[in-house]
């Protein structure tokens, strides 16, 4: 009798740690932890903790990388993690125009990152990444 009671514990126990695991996705990458060729990691979907954010569609931007137009990703970024030493310039606009910032480290969540009465999440057009 216990250790049927043992052995129903230990599979609760399990599918608790599956679930976690399966709807907190990968989180978010450490900038320190970026490949040397990595100039930053793009994502589509953010949440306010690094455990669930970046866990959208993922594009990579490469060292001294720069796209006038971000195709299915135009205007769609959420969240990004630029590597260390590196920085992302982001731009309202296609083809490096309007408004710009320069984002570093962690961004969990663009809606955060204020541009006059509006942020900066969903509205990415274009961007430069550069490291030293
Ligand atoms: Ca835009």
């Amino acid at each position: 009798m216990e250790f049927k009671l043992m052995q129903f514990l230990f599979l609760v126990i399990f599918q608790v740690i599956c679930m976690a695991n399966f709807s907190f996705g990968k989180g978010c990458p450490d900038p320190a932890t970026l490949d040397e060729f990595t100039c930053a990691m793009v994502y589509k979907d953010a949440t306010d903790d690094e455990a669930t954010s970046c866990s959208g569609d993922s594009d990579e931007v490469i060292n001294d990388e720069e796209t006038p137009d971000l195709g299915d990703f135009d205007d769609k970024i959420s969240s990004l993690v630029v590597r260390e030493g590196c920085t992302l310039n982001g731009y309202w606009k296609k083809d490096f125009n309007g408004d710009e910032r320069d984002f570093t480290g962690l961004v969990l969540n663009l809606d955060h990152v204020h541009n006059g009465l509006g942020d900066w999440d969903n509205d990415i057009s274009s961007y430069k990444c550069k490291c030293v």
